[in-house]
This record gives structure tokens, C-alpha cells and sequence, in this order.
């Protein structure tokens, strides 16, 4: 049985820790606390989230959530280290979650040959259709094509269509 190491990264209150949980088979390790800044939320993750699902018997995946706030960034290393697969997620008409795509996509040297989904989170409730467009437009400054999904990370169906696109984009990347 092959472990992969997926993570899920974005700016503060973008659903990370809610996609997680949302996702996992087991009980999920998280580390929120009470914020000690105006952060526009009460909690927040300061280490890191973990959850784990099996797909079949031959592929588990742990799922790691890193903090967004950037003064926790120390956890974002460990996390890069042998990753699988990416998963963006972007909070829906928010410019500075807009703008901490850029940073992510270096951070994480996002590039082609690595399986990558972006979330844009909170569709069901902030309209908004300009998200997708702003996204593209960084993407194609980079010749980056990664599919776009406007979820509802409450939704499991919503993760676990990420899920799968991921897995889609490893056979693609791999001629299979
Ligand atoms: N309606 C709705 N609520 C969401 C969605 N994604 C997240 N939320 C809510 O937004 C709040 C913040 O979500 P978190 O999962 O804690 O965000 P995070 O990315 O882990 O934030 P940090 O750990 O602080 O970086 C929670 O109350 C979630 O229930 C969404 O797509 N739709
Ligand atoms: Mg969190």
C-alpha cells in the first residue's frame, strides 16, 4: 500500500481545516486555536491539519493542511517535502486570497507535471464571478492549466471531486 502526501494550502479562512475533516476517514488531528488577531474568525490553525483516506488497495492519502497565516509558515516546509499533489484553495472575491496565489504557486513550485486542483471556496454563500478570470489570468502568465472548481467545502462530493480530478491529472501526467 502506497501513501501519498497531499497538501492543502491557502490564505487564512480559505476551508482548509473544513475540507480536511470533511474528507477523512479517520479522526482528524487539527490544531486550531482561539486567534489571538482579527483574523475575521474566531479559530485558527497554528501547526497543522492531518486526516487520511483510502482510495482502493492499493492507494491511501494523507492529507495535510498548513496554516495560512504566514507567521506559521514553519510548518509549510515539512509539508512541501515529497509531496503528491496540491490542492489550492482560494476563498471566492477575496483579493488578498486572490493575491496569495502567486506566492503559493512559487512556494510550492507548482509546474505541470504536478497534480494540482484549485478550490475557490465559499461560492455557495459570496457571489461573485470575477474569482475564476483573475485566477487564469496568473495561471496563464505561468503556461499553467489546472482545473478550477467553485466548491462549497462543507460538501463532501465537492472534496471528493477534487479528489478524483487529482488522481485524473497522476494517470494523464503519467501516459496511463
Ligand atoms: N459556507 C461555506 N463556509 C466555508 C467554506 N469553506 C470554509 N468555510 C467556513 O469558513 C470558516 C473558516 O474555515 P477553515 O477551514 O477554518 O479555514 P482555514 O483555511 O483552515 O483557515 P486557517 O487555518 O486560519 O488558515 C469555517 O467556519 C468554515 O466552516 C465554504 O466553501 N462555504
Ligand atoms: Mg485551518
Amino acid at each position: 500500500m502506497i501513501t501519498k502526501k497531499l497538501a492543502f494550502v491557502g490564505s487564512v479562512g480559505s476551508g482548509k481545516t473544513t475540507l480536511i475533516k470533511n474528507l477523512s476517514q479517520t479522526d482528524t488531528l487539527d490544531t486550531d486555536v482561539v486567534s489571538s488577531v482579527d483574523i475575521g474568525k474566531e479559530m485558527t490553525t497554528v501547526g497543522l491539519d492531518y486526516g487520511y483516506i483510502t482510495v482502493d488497495d492499493s492507494l491511501s492519502i494523507g492529507l495535510y493542511g498548513v496554516p495560512g497565516q504566514r507567521k506559521f509558515s514553519f510548518m509549510w516546509d515539512f509539508v512541501k517535502e515529497g509531496l503528491w499533489a496540491v490542492v489550492i484553495l482560494i476563498k471566492n472575491n477575496s483579493t488578498e486570497s486572490i493575491k496569495e496565489l502567486d506566492y503559493l504557486l512559487d512556494y510550492f513550485e507548482i509546474t505541470q507535471k504536478l497534480p494540482c486542483v484549485i478550490g475557490i471556496t465559499h461560492s455557495d454563500i459570496v457571489r461573485g464571478e470575477n474569482t475564476k478570470l483573475k485566477i487564469r489570468e496568473v495561471l496563464k502568465q505561468r503556461s499553467l492549466n489546472l482545473p478550477i472548481y467553485s466548491i462549497n467545502a462543507n460538501l463532501k462530493e465537492n472534496a471528493e471531486l477534487i479528489i478524483r480530478t487529482l488522481i485524473l491529472l497522476e494517470e494523464t501526467n503519467n501516459g496511463s
